[in-house]
């Protein structure tokens, strides 16, 4: 049996894929309307606190595509806090204006291929990336992902050696786009339908496709990748609010 790699687990993530009814939105009234963002706004509030107190972080963003409209992601210290989150959030007006055409649940994940946290527990900068406060970036991209397990190409069965040479590689791809593209990899082995989800963030949309690009080329998405849905936004900012959602 090939060794497991040692992994660091951070904040539990739910990303939340809504559509809006936007028949429905623009056929009722400007009071109700009202009334329905009142208390998605008075969410977001209680979210923001949350991530103030360093007890989660969470982003809104609008989907490009027939995907989803909005989309939101959360990452919180319980997985019972995401569902009270998710529930707390069905229950509000706006939800009711509101599809959930996907979602996905993961964990904050860091592996210890390239490094090893001697500490994890006393390590600032660890606990940091385990409980991040997600990047404010102005867009953001998510899809699911695994590493083959077929014939010849069974990620699973190589040796640590030959794991950590081709993550060393993939590292060193994605740190040539250090301050342009921040990635946030989430584990979801038992969790969800794909093993990894991965959420990247960056000001420059075309930096999503160039470096997705560039790790094909890499073994280990060349060989090992397999890819679920892409989904693609905007940051819903709260100067972009009250335009997206006027009638
Ligand atoms: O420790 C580190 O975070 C640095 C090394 C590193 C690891 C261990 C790293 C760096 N990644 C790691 C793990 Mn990554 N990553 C992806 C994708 O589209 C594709 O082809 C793959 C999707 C992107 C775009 C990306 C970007 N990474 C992982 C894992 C877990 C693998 C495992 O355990 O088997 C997955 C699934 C994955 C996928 N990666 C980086 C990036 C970028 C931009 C970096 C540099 C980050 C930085 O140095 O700041």
């Amino acid at each position: 049996m090939s060794e497991a790699v040692n992994t660091l687990e951070g904040w539990y993530a739910l990303h939340d894929f809504r559509s809006i009814d936007w028949t429905m939105w623009t056929n009722s009234s400007e009071e109700e309307r009202n009334a329905a963002l009142d208390e998605l706004q008075s969410l977001a509030r209680e979210w923001a606190a949350r991530e103030e107190n360093k007890q989660g972080s969470s982003v809104m963003f609008t989907v490009v595509g027939h995907k989803a409209d909005i989309a939101f992601m959360h990452l919180r210290p319980t997985l019972e806090e995401l569902d009270a989150l998710e529930t707390a959030f069905n229950k509000t007006r706006f939800a009711a204006y509101t599809m959930q055409n996907y979602s996905y649940v993961s964990i904050v994940e860091l592996s210890s291929y390239i490094s090893h946290a001697e500490n994890p527990e006393e390590d600032p900068a660890i606990q940091a990336r385990l409980k991040p406060a997600l990047p404010k970036a102005k867009n953001v991209c998510f899809y699911p992902m695994n590493k083959k397990r077929e014939g010849n190409d069974n990620w699973y069965m190589l040796s640590m050696e030959e794991r950590r040479g081709m993550m060393r590689s993939h590292g060193m791809i994605g740190r040539g786009y250090a301050g342009r593209v921040t990635q946030i990899i989430t584990g979801s082995v038992g969790l969800d339908d794909w093993e990894w989800g991965v959420t990247l963030f960056a000001d420059d949309p075309v930096v999503f496709k160039k470096l997705v690009y560039e790790m094909r080329f890499d073994e280990a998405s060349a060989r090992f990748g397999e890819f679920g849905t892409f989904i693609v936004g905007n940051r819903l900012t709260e100067e972009r609010f009250a335009e997206y959602f006027s009638v």
